[in-house]
């Protein structure tokens, strides 16, 4: 049985406690520990925790029975600390994408008394995996894998973000700088890495499992899966209803190299192409209507659907054919396609 919401987020309050008890040894001030305590809570609970939960799923898969206590709080400690690890991105990543709203709130950076402290905050949700890593697996075998793990991961997140950002400047569009093959190294590296390959990872090498050829099976489904969802992000930042998403997209606005601009200059007849070029990237909402309406017109909602069935009937075909000589289960892999197949939100 898969992990719950509610069970997994029973184990964050003594994560907070532990983050508490090292700045109490510090002696800092009452008030910014009070102000760390918000911001670790409001940035870090309340998504769907589906990186995090699924080191608890991959760990009680792999080891084919329910975990006991021990194995349970270890195993979500380090689902929450991808939780951190994520909150951290998503404060700073909210900021650089003129975001409005997240989880159904306002971004942390417009809370009010906020602001541009939010930078601070993000570094410091981000510090919070290494004190907590120290303190539950400083004697665990895999200790230095985990931290180099972490560190991989985070900086190939960056260098997505990178190439996100500077493939959508603010004052110089043009559509002819997109293509697919610069899509897919910046949803790689932005999203696939820290939110599918890092949850697998974690759970192998805590099981002391993690042997170069399991990693290399991981990364062969995970990053294929982890592009597929980056593609669902950018279909539903156009489609989906900002109340279920619990975010409003910015993606036409932010002249973004999202997967749906690109399947428009793929089908664009010329006249099309031109409303595009006049309207994508403009921080305007009649703009942006006029995007959103070309996006109607070829349907590229019906497109998507189609996407859809044919890359998880792929992934699908690649699970099939895993490599379980050195003990991965398949079930791991299904239970991430499951998790994310057909999502809204
Ligand atoms: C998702 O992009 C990618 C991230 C949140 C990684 C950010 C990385 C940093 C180093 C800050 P997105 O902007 O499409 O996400 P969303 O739609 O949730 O804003
Ligand atoms: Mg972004
Ligand atoms: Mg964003
Ligand atoms: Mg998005």
């Amino acid at each position: 049985m898969p992990t719950t919401l509610k069970e997994f987020e029973s184990v964050w309050p003594q994560l907070v406690e532990d983050v508490k008890k090292q700045c109490n040894a510090y002696g800092l001030p009452k008030n910014a520990l009070d102000w760390l305590e918000k911001s670790l809570n409001v940035n870090t609970v309340g998504g769907k925790c589906n990186r995090g939960m699924s080191v608890v799923d991959t760990t009680s898969l792999q080891l084919g029975r329910p975990l006991d206590k021990k194995e349970y709080f270890e195993s979500a400690a380090l689902g929450w600390f991808i939780e951190l690890l994520q909150a951290f991105f998503l404060v700073t990543d909210d900021i650089m994408d003129a975001s409005k709203t997240r989880r159904g709130q306002p971004c942390w950076y417009l809370q009010p008394g906020v602001g541009m402290i939010a930078i601070n905050d993000a570094i410091t949700i981000e510090g919070c995996i290494y004190v907590l890593l120290k303190k539950y697996f400083k004697t665990h075998p895999q200790y230095a894998d985990f931290m180099e793990l972490f560190h991989d991961t985070t900086f190939q997140t960056e260098l997505g973000q990178t190439c996100d950002l500077l493939t959508a400047p603010e004052d110089d569009i043009d559509l002819n700088c997109f293509s697919l093959e610069k899509y897919s190294f910046i949803v790689i590296f932005k999203t696939a890495y820290y939110s599918f390959y890092l949850p697998v990872a974690l759970s192998l090498m805590y099981l002391g499992i993690a042997t170069p050829k399991n990693l290399q099976t991981c990364h062969d489904i995970l990053i294929p899966m982890g592009e597929y969802f980056q593609v669902q992000d950018d279909y539903l930042d156009n489609f989906a209803d900002p109340e279920t998403l619990g975010k409003i997209g910015t993606d036409i606005m932010d002249n973004k190299c999202s997967w749906l601009v690109n399947q428009a200059l793929k089908i664009a007849t010329p006249e099309q192409r031109k409303v595009l070029d006049d309207n994508y990237g403009q921080k305007n909402k009649d703009c942006e209507a006029r995007v959103k309406k070309v996006y109607d017109e070829m349907k590229l909602d019906q497109i998507y659907h189609e996407y859809e069935e044919k890359r998880v009937g792929e992934i699908r075909k690649m699970i099939d054919n895993v490599d379980t000589s050195e003990g991965l289960k398949k079930e791991v892999f299904e239970e991430f396609l499951r998790k994310i197949y057909k999502r809204s939100k």
